[in-house]
C-alpha cells in the first residue's frame, strides 16, 4: 500500500445491473478530458506573467501610444521566473506576449510596436524566446496570453485585416519557440479606432492553433479545452463541473445572462468537457506596480486561494508580475516559496494511509473506514478519478466517536479535487457517502489529515 488510501466506491455487481442501462440512455457518452486537458489539470498551478509597457507605465491597460522606448527591463532574468515558480510548485507559466496596448514582446514582423523598438538587448531582444527557454530549461510547460484587444494595431476593427494580423502574430509564436502548452485568448474586448468595433474569427483563431499546436490547450471564456472560472477573485464554483452545454457560452466576452452561471458551474449534463480555470493576482494588480509592494498575498490567503480553485476541481493560475528590472519581486519570490512549504507540511501526513485492512464497503454509494484507534482529523483530501470523467454531484463525510455519528464535511462535486476543512475531531471510523452522482462513480481517493498536529 503506497501513501494514498484507495477507497472504491463502486457499485456491486447487482447494483451496476439496475444502474448501467438508465444512465447509458441518458449520457451516451459521458465526456472525458484528453491528455492534454488531464495533464494541463494535474499540474494544478501556473504562474501568470504580466509584462509590458503597462510596468513602466504604472497603468493596467495601456491605450496603445506608449513609446517602445519605455521598455527597459536591465535585470531581466527568465530563470529568475522560472526558478520562483518552481520553488512554488508550479508545473507550468503564462506570459502575456502581448497585452491590450498592443506592445509585442517579441520581435514579431506584423508591427514595429515592440521590443525591437525598444532599447532593451540594443533592440535585439526577444523576452518569449528568453521566457520558453527558461521554461524549457526549468523542466516546465510555457503558455502564452495574446491579447485580441489591440488598442495599438491601426487594423483593429478592420475586421478582416486584423483576423489576419492576428493569426500571423499567432503563427509568430506558435512555430518559433517549440511546445506551447496554454495558449490564452482574454475575453476583455473594446472599442477600435473611431468607435470601430472587431469581429473576430474565433473558428480561425482556434483552428490554428490546434494545427500549429495540437498538443496545446485553449482558454477562453468558450474554451474549447478549458473554460474561464467566471471572475479574477480566485474562487471556483461550488458546484464545479468539467463539462459544459457548448451552446451556452459561445465566444470569448460573451456577456448575457446565464453566461456568469455556465462559466462558474460548468454543467452537469455538460456534452463538453472543459474544466475551469482560477486566474487572479498575487497583487491587486496584473502588472507590477511599486506601491503594491506591501499588499502581496499572505501565505494565508495564498492557501485559501488553493482551497477555493484546485481544492473546488479548479485549476489555478497565480500572477506573480516581474518588475521594471525584469525580475519578480522578493516579496512574491518568498511568499510564493513559504506558501508551497505550508502546502506540502498540511498535505504530508495521510492519517488513513496504511489502513486498508480496516475498511469495509458499506454499500453501492459509500464507503467506510475504521482506523481501529482515535485520530485526530480536521481537513479532507477527495478525488475522483477524472480520466473516466467527473460523475460525484452530492456527498457526505461523518465521523464516529464512541458510537456516536458526526457530520464532518458535506459538498456537491469533487472531480479532480476537493478540499474540505472542519473542526478538529477525534474519530474511529469514517464513512464517505455518495448522495448523488450522474453515472457510476469510479474510484474515489480519500486522504484526511490533521495539519495543525
Ligand atoms: C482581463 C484583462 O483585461 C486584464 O488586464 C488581465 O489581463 C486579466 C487576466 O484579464 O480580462
Amino acid at each position: 500500500m503506497n501513501r494514498r488510501s484507495f477507497l472504491r466506491v463502486t457499485a456491486g455487481a447487482v447494483a451496476a445491473c439496475s444502474l448501467r442501462p438508465r444512465v447509458a440512455l441518458a449520457f451516451p457518452s459521458r465526456p472525458r478530458p484528453s491528455p492534454a486537458q488531464l495533464s494541463w489539470q494535474r499540474d494544478e498551478l501556473a504562474l501568470f506573467l504580466h509584462f509590458g509597457v503597462n510596468t513602466f507605465t504604472d497603468r493596467e491597460w495601456g491605450d496603445g501610444r506608449e513609446d517602445p522606448s519605455i521598455f527597459s527591463p536591465a535585470a531581466l532574468d527568465a530563470h529568475q521566473w522560472t526558478r520562483a515558480a518552481r520553488a512554488g510548485g508550479a508545473r507550468a507559466l503564462v506570459l502575456t506576449a502581448k497585452h491590450h496596448d498592443g506592445f509585442c514582446l517579441w520581435p514579431t514582423r506584423t508591427t514595429t510596436h515592440s521590443v525591437a523598438a525598444s532599447p532593451w538587448r540594443s533592440g535585439q531582444g526577444d523576452v518569449v524566446r528568453e521566457f520558453t527557454d527558461a521554461c524549457r530549461a526549468g523542466g516546465l510547460k510555457a503558455g502564452l496570453y495574446l491579447s485580441p484587444w489591440d488598442r495599438n494595431n491601426p487594423a483593429y476593427g478592420d475586421s478582416p485585416r486584423y483576423n489576419d494580423l492576428y493569426c500571423d502574430q499567432l503563427t509568430e509564436l506558435l512555430t518559433r519557440y517549440g511546445p506551447i502548452a496554454e495558449v490564452w485568448f482574454d475575453g476583455a474586448n473594446g472599442e477600435g479606432p473611431n468607435g470601430k468595433r472587431q469581429i473576430y474569427d474565433w473558428p480561425r483563431f482556434f483552428g490554428l492553433v490546434r494545427k500549429l499546436q495540437p498538443n496545446a490547450v485553449m482558454f477562453s471564456d468558450a474554451g474549447p479545452d478549458v473554460r474561464w472560472c467566471g471572475n479574477e477573485h480566485g474562487t471556483a464554483g461550488d458546484p464545479n463541473w468539467s463539462t459544459v452545454n457548448p451552446n451556452i457560452v459561445t465566444f470569448p466576452g460573451q456577456d448575457a445572462p446565464g453566461i456568469n452561471d455556465a462559466l462558474q458551474h460548468g454543467d452537469r449534463a455538460g456534452t463538453i468537457w472543459r474544466p475551469a480555470e482560477v486566474d487572479v493576482s498575487i497583487r491587486p494588480g496584473w502588472f507590477y506596480h511599486p506601491a503594491e509592494n506591501d499588499r502581496v498575498r499572505t501565505v494565508d490567503n495564498l492557501i485559501d486561494l488553493y482551497f477555493s480553485s484546485v481544492g473546488r476541481n479548479g485549476k489555478l493560475l497565480l500572477n506573480v508580475p516581474p518588475t521594471r528590472d525584469g525580475l519578480l519581486h522578493s516579496t512574491d519570490v518568498a511568499r510564493l516559496a513559504a506558501f508551497r512549504a505550508r502546502l506540502t507540511t498540511m498535505l504530508e501526513h495521510d492519517v488513513a494511509r496504511g489502513v486498508s485492512g480496516k475498511r469495509a464497503p458499506i454499500d453501492r454509494t459509500g464507503v467506510e473506514i475504521d482506523f481501529g484507534r482515535t485520530v485526530w482529523i480536521s481537513l479532507a483530501r477527495l478525488e475522483e478519478d477524472i480520466a473516466r470523467g467527473q460523475n460525484v454531484a452530492r456527498y457526505a463525510l461523518h465521523g464516529e466517536t464512541d458510537g456516536d455519528w458526526r457530520e464532518l464535511s458535506r459538498g456537491s462535486t469533487i472531480g479532480y479535487t476537493k478540499l474540505d476543512r472542519f473542526a478538529r475531531t477525534a474519530v474511529r471510523r469514517v464513512r464517505l457517502s455518495i448522495e448523488d452522482s450522474v453515472d457510476r462513480p469510479g474510484e474515489i481517493i480519500l486522504r484526511l489529515y490533521d495539519p495543525r498536529s
